[in-house]
């Protein structure tokens, strides 16, 4: 549509109102209640504008073809600045003395030449909120425009914040009105982009000291991959906000990636080499030059002595692409060894085995805006909300515009709140809980049947299979009812553009790779995957780089790009561009590392960014093998707990000081950029690795992570369209991307499916029971998973404010079993396993079933995985971190 503002023609979208007309022209027009993010409120008169003669609102009133638009000097924009006056002549002197480039308000001022004599105005003394660490309340500063409550309902979801008041005595609160901290808020701080006025702030934006620098990176925490403007002052990092233009995130954020940036300066922050010359002895700092030579000579001597296979490399999901590249190249190269993989395994490695076998590539079919076209979304064992929190607040925006939603989680997370069905299915039960749904789509007749002819194998089988899950067994084995059973068959049967969104609750499972499959049955089974206009199926992967880990190879049985070590063309063609031969067996997966260390086969292990000794499972056990060890390198931020029984310790560099790339839960590269220097002494993984390599005497021949980049990309072609340049110029870009001329591919199999034979195979897989089950020593079941303001061990989350939002570890219990035992919220219990004891402070409530409890991981204090298990994911070791068989007591009693 075509608009002419002030004499000058511009192109608009159709819908779009007067303001994007305008700003499309470049003129100017202050808009005090209005953000692109939420619906117009049109109430702060501002922005009034003459179109073809009449005064309107340029926020509300919608584009017409041909409408003239004039902004300036007109009867409009005289009423708008005495709109703007009255507005200011109820603020005191502090909201005009903001620095023009944080505050709207004096940006409005400036444009229409509103001025006051300073002392004029009122101090309403209606107080200041500061009890929440990241945001703070100046209520005097409030103009009621309610911007910040159409975020808190739009954007994010949470309808914390509400106008109250009359007049000119109307102002936002949280909650019912008392104070912030107490309030549902969730600190995502969007509701702090965007106040005009500076009526709500954030620290690091309310010293007044100019931002120097802003630079556009990648949030280093989930895999979600927002896009953040990391403002700087000086050498330091004074805010970070979710950029507008951020093409997964679009102007949001949550707690971590928006506020908890602190670790970068906590006082323990690792900032030079430590070793150790005996095991018994303290770590001492030492030289870069000094703890170099010692892991070179050290890994030189146990692989010449010992053999390759002698030596483990565990990479990071952490650090960037190139670092992983560059250390995958390292083990197989110089080490000259397949052992080595990175903490997919512990994660979504049944993402990445069920995936393949049932469609073809490890990662999900679609991308994060197919959630905003769909009309169903099954979300199966995830918690978005805390987990992925700019992604729950898209799914839950998308429910609240009538999508229907079925929630499979044994909890009643916060998206389960708001389902239309919840399975509250038994742990470990997920297997049958699908092949239910199957069943009742198969014998409702709600599949698609030409899909299923043209482009999948399997369905006789599969039709066969699931005759014996028919709801009435399936609820047994669930021990739910059947009746959300068959509402979730039905939901997802009548859906025309269905979705499935899952988690952890499906792959850290004894048959994990068996729960991806069975659930990726029933998008195949309604022909919601590789068709038009379909929506697909998105594993939620964790960490904010693990799928570019495994991309890049990270892995003992596949080469960059998932090319198959065993395939001897693709292996020849490493070896070519390498200048080295590749070992062609198979290495070990990280499980195995460990229990080769504790039989004496595994004699070194080289640690990058994974705090082993409190992630992984069984800590006894992987304490056992790290002690086994002749030689533990380990590269962190923090004397993480691996650390501090390692040999050597890098200082490594965080997501906010270095260059390189991750790539997302839905398959996009994007740039990674270094918006500080990291302390002096401190050195990037990429750098650290690069220079153990040459004490070895090898050169990796990666200068830059843009050279690593490149070369990544002539050796793995599914990344060959991919560099640092074409991102800086286009932005990110999907893998699959072979060619440099062409986008890449957003939606898989819309062709063919990438197997073999080009189809999809249905998996006909029958429930099996879990690892571990209750019985009368170890009467519950303990879920472990995550909590909002806290990250995995913790190690950075721990060390900023949040640590104030979420101060200790707790295990929630229901009310019935808290009752039995006498405990109450804040009360402390002792959990134990068939490995191990850990005290908990409770937190009683009836999210979690009776006989179900659930924790976190979050505080390496409360070792949790001491009690965990070491069984693993029949296909892919991943472990069955969801289910351990616990006796719980309450503790001084
Ligand atoms: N705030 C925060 N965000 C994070 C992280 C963090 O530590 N903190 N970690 C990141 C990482 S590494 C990852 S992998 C992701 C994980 O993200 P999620 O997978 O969403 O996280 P979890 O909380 O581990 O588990 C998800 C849900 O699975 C449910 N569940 C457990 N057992 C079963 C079952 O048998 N069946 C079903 N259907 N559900 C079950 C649990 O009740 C839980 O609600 O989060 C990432 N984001
Ligand atoms: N009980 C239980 N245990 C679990 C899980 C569960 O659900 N329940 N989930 C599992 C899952 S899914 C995962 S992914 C793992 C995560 O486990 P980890 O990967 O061990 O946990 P993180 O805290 O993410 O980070 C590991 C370390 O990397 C450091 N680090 C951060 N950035 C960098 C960097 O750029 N370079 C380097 N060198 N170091 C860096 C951090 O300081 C931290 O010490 O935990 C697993 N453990
Ligand atoms: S706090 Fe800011 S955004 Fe919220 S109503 Fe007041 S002025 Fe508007
Ligand atoms: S949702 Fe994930 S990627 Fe986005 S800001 Fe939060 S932690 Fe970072
Ligand atoms: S911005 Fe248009 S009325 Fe407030
Ligand atoms: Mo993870």
């Amino acid at each position: 549509m075509r608009a002419i503002v002030d004499g000058t023609n511009v192109e608009v979208p159709d819908g779009a109102h007067l303001l994007a007309a305008i700003r499309a022209a470049g003129a100017r027009v202050p808009a005090l209640c209005h953000d692109d993010r939420v619906s117009p409120r049109g109430s702060c008169r501002v922005c009034l504008v003459l179109a073809d003669g009449d005064i309107v609102a340029a926020c509300t009133t919608p584009v017409h073809d041909g409408v003239v638009i004039e902004t300036e000097g007109t009867i409009a924009s005289s009423i708008a600045r005495g709109a703007l006056e009255l507005i200011v002549s109820e603020l005191p002197d502090r909201a005009l003395q903001i620095p023009v480039d944080r505050s709207e308000l004096v940006q409005a001022c400036d444009l229409l030449g509103v001025s006051r004599k300073p002392g004029n105005a009122v101090e309403r003394g209606r107080g200041v909120d500061d009890s929440h660490p990241y945001i703070r309340l100046d209520r005097d500063l409030c103009i009621a425009c309610g911007r910040c409550v159409s975020m808190c309902a739009e954007v994010q979801g949470t309808f914390a914040l509400e106008l109250s008041g009359r007049g000119f005595d109307t102002v936002v609160s949280a909650g019912d009105g008392g104070a912030w901290i107490d309030s549902p808020c969730v600190s995502c701080g969007s509701c702090v982009d965007s106040c005009p006025t500076g009526a709500l702030t954030e620290p690091g934006l309310r010293d007044p000291r100019p931002i120097t620098g802003t630079t556009s990176t990648t949030c280093g925490y989930c895999g979600v991959g927002c896009t953040l403007n990391v403002q700087t002052r000086g050498a330091e990092v004074a805010a970070i906000t979710p950029a507008l233009d951020g093409p997964v995130n679009r102007g949001h954020a949550c707690v971590k990636g928006r506020f908890a940036h602190g670790f970068l300066r906590a006082d323990d922050r690792l900032d030079t080499p430590l070793t150790r010359s005996d095991r018994s002895g303290p770590l001492r700092r030492t030289t870069w030059a000094e703890a170099i030579g010692y892991a070179a000579d050290e890994l030189a001597r146990i692989r010449d002595r010992h053999g390759a296979q002698s030596i483990g490399v565990i990479c990071s999901a952490r650090a960037t692409n190139e670092e992983n590249y560059l250390a995958q190249k390292f083990a197989r190269v110089v080490l000259g060894t397949n052992n080595i993989d990175n903490c997919s395994r512990l994660c979504h490695a049944p993402s990445a085995a069920g995936l393949t076998r049932s469609l073809g590539f490890a990662g999900g079919t679609n991308t994060m805006d197919d959630i905003d076209r769909a009309d169903c979304i099954l979300l199966a064992g995830a918690n978005p909300t805390e987990a992925h929190p700019v992604v729950g607040a898209r799914i839950t925006q998308r429910v609240l515009a009538g999508a229907k939603l079925i929630v499979i989680d044994p909890r009643r997370t916060g998206l389960a709140d708001l389902a239309d069905v919840h399975i509250q299915a038994r742990p470990g039960s997920n297997v049958a809980v699908f092949n239910a749904l199957a069943h009742l789509l198969i014998t409702h007749g709600c599949i698609d049947r030409d899909f299923l002819a043209e482009r999948t194998t399997g369905l006789t089988e599969l039709t066969e299979l699931v005759k014996d899950y028919h709801p009435g067994r399936v609820a047994d084995i669930a021990d739910v009812p059947q009746n959300p059973l068959r509402e979730a068959g039905r939901l997802f049967g009548e859906a025309q553009r269905p979705i499935i969104v899952y988690g952890l609750g499906v792959t850290e499972h004894m048959h994990g790779t068996d729960g991806v499959r069975t659930l990726v049955n029933l998008a195949l089974l309604r022909g919601a995957i590789g068709t038009d206009g379909c929506c697909g199926v998105l594993p939620l992967r964790g960490q904010n780089n693990v799928q570019g880990a495994s991309d890049m190879g990270a892995l003992p049985d596949l080469l960059p790009g998932y090319q198959p070590l065993t395939n001897d063309a693709a292996r020849n063609r490493f070896s070519d561009v390498w200048n080295s031969p590749v070992p062609p067996h198979p290495g070990l997966r990280i499980p195995q590392m460990f229990d080769a260390a504790c039989a004496g086969e595994l004699r070194a292990l080289y640690v990058i960014g994974e705090d082993v000794a409190a992630s992984d499972p069984n800590t006894e056990h992987v304490r056992k093998a790290l002690a086994s060890c002749e030689l533990l390198i380990c590269h962190d931020l923090f004397p993480s707990e691996t650390a501090r029984v390692a040999d050597i310790v890098f200082p490594a560099a965080s997501f906010l000081e270095k260059d390189g790339t991750f790539v997302n839960f839905d398959r996009r590269f994007q740039r990674v950029r270094p918006a500080v220097a990291p302390p002096a002494g401190v050195r990037t993984d990429f750098d650290i690795i690069a220079g153990v390599a040459r004490a070895m005497g090898a050169d990796l021949g990666c200068v830059t992570p843009s050279d690593a980049m490149d070369e990544c990309a002539r050796v793995a072609p599914m990344f060959a369209g991919i560099s640092h340049r074409r991102l800086d110029l286009a932005g990110p870009l999907h893998w699959p991307c072979p060619d440099r001329g062409k986008p890449g591919q957003a939606v898989l199999y819309l062709e063919r499916f990438a197997t073999g034979d080009g189809r999809a195979h249905l998996a006909a897989r029958p429930y099996l029971p879990p690892g571990e089950a209750p019985d009368a020593d170890y009467p519950f079941v303990l879920v472990t998973g995550r909590r909002l303001t806290h990250y995995n061990t913790g190690s950075m989350t721990r060390r900023t404010p949040d640590i104030d939002l979420t101060p200790r570890e707790s295990l929630d219990l229901h009310p019935h079993d808290a009752a039995a035992m006498g405990v109450q919220t804040g009360g402390t219990v002792e959990v134990r396993s068939r490995r191990g004891t850990v005290c908990l402070t409770v937190t009683v409530t009836d999210d979690t079933a009776p006989g179900t409890a659930f924790c976190d991981f979050h505080f390496p204090h409360a070792p949790v995985n001491t009690l965990t298990s070491a069984r693993t994911d029949e296909d892919t070791g991943c472990p069955e971190y969801k289910i351990t068989a616990v006796a719980i007591r309450p503790v001084g009693r």
